[in-house]
């Protein structure tokens, strides 16, 4: 938790997100679906709401200039541990949605973008792990 709180005050954009029970909450880069400033350095911190839930993201729409600007999705909540990346983006995605599912009940989000080439940006909304199962059931 110190080093969480060490990285919120030293980035631009930060944000700490609970992702409501059996419901989601959407993540967009800045000025979405405007281009995202050059040199955005953004963090969202994400936790279910129902503990020991996982955490489902589904990423609707993502593009950015070039490979400098990086969309990366973690488990847990440390954004600089490495090994808890699960999936790094730049460029262009083949298809839509993209979906996968964090290994806790929380998650974090960071979106770097260098001074050139800016581009759409993402979409994406990260959903309670029993969000839209119940119907199923
Ligand atoms: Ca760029």
């Amino acid at each position: 938790m110190h080093v969480t709180l060490l990285l919120f005050s030293a980035t631009l954009c930060q944000n700490q997100i609970t992702v409501p029970s059996s419901g989601f909450v959407t993540v967009t880069s800045q000025n979405y679906p405007s281009n995202y400033k050059s040199n955005t350095d953004c963090v969202w911190i994400l936790n279910a709401q129902t503990p020991g839930t996982r955490l489902r993201v589904v990423i609707k729409d993502f593009i950015t200039g070039d490979q400098l600007d990086q969309l990366v999705v973690g488990s847990q909540t440390n954004p600089l541990d490495t090994n808890s990346i699960l999936r790094t983006y730049w460029g262009t995605v083949p298809e839509f949605p993209v979906v996968f599912t964090s290994l806790s009940d929380t998650m974090w989000i960071t979106f770097k973008s260098d001074g050139t080439k800016q581009a759409r940006g993402f979409d994406l909304e990260v959903q309670d792990a029993t969000y839209g199962k119940s119907l199923a059931i």
